[in-house]
């Protein structure tokens, strides 16, 4: 990994668009993509690698003008499948992003201890609707989001991939997860 102090695992990286991140329950279950191209390397991974200790999480957004903006969460697991793959985080958060995913200033936007949401299992807070059917992909969505980094590469429909600091993916030319135990 490019980053820091090294030991960084990436559990999602899109490098080009290339591979479409509008997929079912089971594909982001076992993990889709090539690890040095377009990945998401699987929820229940996700959950085998945050489990135990503490794990920090690292975002990293590059725009298409070629600044690259990053958030580092102190804490970050994702439960089992059984439970949905919730999404425990806590700060401090630090970084040129801004905290748009625990603090974005509207319980009904604030990303913890939200369940993932697919196409074909709707585990979102809006009743009636599938947030990642309509927004094409899958993610832990409130009512849907203000941080959503699996949107559609096609620009003009993905919207808010961190809003408000990169509220299109117009704006973007890559992004990454990585998790490390400290
Ligand atoms: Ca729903």
């Amino acid at each position: 990994m490019e980053t820091m102090d090294g030991g960084w695992t990436a559990i999602q990286k899109r490098i080009d668009g290339s591979l479409s991140f509008d997929r079912n329950w089971t594909d982001y279950k076992n993990g889709f993509g090539e690890p040095e191209q377009d990945v998401w390397i699987g929820n229940d991974v996700i959950h085998q690698l945050t489990k135990k200790g503490n794990s920090s999480l690292y975002v990293s957004i590059t725009l298409v003008n070629g600044s690259r903006l990053y958030e580092l969460y102190d804490r970050f697991s994702v439960s089992n499948e059984t439970e949905k793959y919730q999404l425990f985080l806590a700060g401090p958060a630090t970084g040129t992003l801004g905290d748009s995913m625990l603090n974005p200033g509207y319980s009904w936007k604030n990303l913890y201890g939200m369940s993932f949401t697919t196409q074909d299992r709707d585990n979102d807070r809006l009743s009636g609707y599938n947030c990642a059917a309509d927004t094409l992909g899958g993610w832990w969505f409130n009512e849907c989001h203000w941080v959503f980094l699996n949107g559609p590469w096609s620009p003009a429909s993905w919207w808010g991939p961190w809003y408000p600091t990169v509220t299109s993916g117009l704006s973007v030319r890559k992004t990454m997860m990585m998790i490390k135990r400290h």
